[in-house]
C-alpha cells in the first residue's frame, strides 16, 4: 500500500513536488490548489509522462479538501511568492490568511499527517499552521534551513571546485536575512573551511548564502525559487516516510531549546517516521549566539504581528 502525499499548493514548488514524490515513489500524490483546472492539467501532464520514468504512483489533481484524506505527509505552498524588491515579511497579511484556511483544511480531512510547511514568513506561516490545527509539534516543520544550507554547500563546492556531495553546512535562525551560516560547522569532508577558504572569501559566501533567494527573485522577476526549495521539502518527506533518522536544519517548534520557549525557528533536528523526533542542541560561541538571538528576535517580532 503506497503511502499518500498532498501538495497545498500547485504553483511552481508545487508543481516539482509532485513531479518529483510521484516520479520517485514516494507515494501517491494529490495536488490541490484553489485555482480550477491548475492541479489537474499538471497531475495529468505528469501521469502521462509516468511510463517514460517507469514510476507507478498515482498523480491527481484537486479542488476539493475532500481529495486529501488520509494523507501520510502534506507540504504546503499555498500562498504569494515575492517579486523584486519584497521581502519575505512582505508577505505576511496574505499568506497569513491562505495558512489559515489551509490549517483547517488539512485539520479535517488528514488529521494524521505530518505536514511540511513551506510557505513564505516561513518561521511565521508554519507557526501559524501549528496554532490553527493544534497537530503535535513533531507533525508540523518549516522547510528552510535545509534549503539555506543547501545553498551554502553549493556555493563552497564551487569556490573549491569540489564536488557538492562532500560539504556539509548549517544555517539555523529564522529564514530571513538574519539567518545565521554557521561558518565553524561547514566542513570539506570534514576539514573546516577556515583552513581552505580565507577569511574574505568566508565573508562574501556567507552574504551571497543570506541573499540567495532574493538573487533568484531578481534574475526571474516572476517568483522565487522552486526547484532547491522543493527538492528541500521532498529530502524531509523522504526522511519521515523512510524513518532514515536524517539531521536537517529545518524550523521547528522550540519550546526551551537554545533558551526560545514557543517559537518556531531554524535549529538542527533528527527527522524519522516519528517526524521531528528531537532537536539538537549545539554549541555556539559568543559571536554567533548574538547573530542567532538577533534572527530569533526577529521572528519573535514576525510572529507577534500575527492574528490568529
Ligand atoms: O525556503 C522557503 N521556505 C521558501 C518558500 C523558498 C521559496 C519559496 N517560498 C514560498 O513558497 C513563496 O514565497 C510562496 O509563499 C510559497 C510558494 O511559492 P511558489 O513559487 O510555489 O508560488 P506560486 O507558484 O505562486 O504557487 C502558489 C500556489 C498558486 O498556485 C496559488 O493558486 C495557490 O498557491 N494558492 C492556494 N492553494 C491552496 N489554497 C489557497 N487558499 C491558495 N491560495 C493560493
Amino acid at each position: 500500500m503506497r503511502k499518500k502525499i498532498a501538495l497545498i499548493g500547485g504553483g511552481n514548488i508545487g508543481g516539482v513536488l509532485a513531479e518529483q514524490a510521484a516520479y520517485r515513489e514516494l507515494g501517491d500524490v494529490v495536488l490541490f490548489d484553489v485555482v480550477e483546472g491548475l492541479p489537474q492539467g499538471k497531475a495529468l501532464d505528469m501521469a502521462e509522462g509516468a511510463p517514460l520514468v517507469g514510476a507507478d504512483s498515482k498523480i491527481s489533481g484537486a479542488n476539493s479538501y475532500k481529495e486529501i484524506a488520509g494523507a501520510d505527509v502534506v507540504i504546503i505552498t499555498a500562498g504569494l511568492a515575492r517579486k523584486p524588491g519584497m521581502s519575505r515579511d512582505d508577505l505576511l497579511k496574505t499568506n497569513l490568511s491562505i495558512m489559515k484556511q489551509v490549517a483547517e483544511g488539512v485539520r479535517d480531512n488528514a488529521p494524521d499527517a505530518f505536514v511540511i510547511v513551506i510557505s513564505n514568513p516561513l518561521d511565521a506561516m508554519v507557526y501559524t499552521f501549528k496554532e490553527v490545527s493544534g497537530f503535535p509539534k513533531s507533525r508540523v516543520v518549516g522547510m528552510a534551513g535545509i534549503l539555506d544550507s543547501t545553498r551554502l554547500r553549493a556555493f563552497v563546492a564551487w569556490e573549491l571546485d569540489v564536488s557538492v556531495k562532500d560539504v556539509t553546512a548549517l544555517v539555523l535562525g529564522g529564514h530571513g536575512d538574519t539567518m545565521v551560516p554557521l561558518v565553524r560547522y561547514c566542513t570539506v569532508a570534514g576539514v573546516p573551511i577556515e583552513q581552505l577558504i580565507s577569511p574574505e572569501r568566508i565573508d562574501e559566501i556567507v552574504e551571497r548564502t543570506k541573499g540567495a533567494g532574493g538573487e533568484v527573485v531578481g534574475l526571474l522577476k516572476t517568483g522565487s525559487a522552486f526547484v532547491s526549495p522543493a527538492l528541500s521539502a521532498l529530502e524531509m518527506a523522504e526522511a519521515f516516510l523512510r524513518d532514515k533518522k536524517r539531521v536537517f536544519a529545518c524550523a521547528c517548534l522550540c519550546e526551551g531549546e537554545y533558551g526560545i520557549d514557543g517559537l518556531y525557528v531554524g535549529v538542527p533536528c533528527v527527522m524519522g517516521a516519528g517526524g521531528v523526533e528531537r532537536i539538537l542542541e549545539v554549541e555556539l560561541n559568543a559571536d554567533e549566539r548574538k547573530l542567532f538571538d538577533a534572527s530569533v528576535d526577529h521572528v519573535k517580532e514576525l510572529v507577534s504581528q500575527l492574528e490568529i
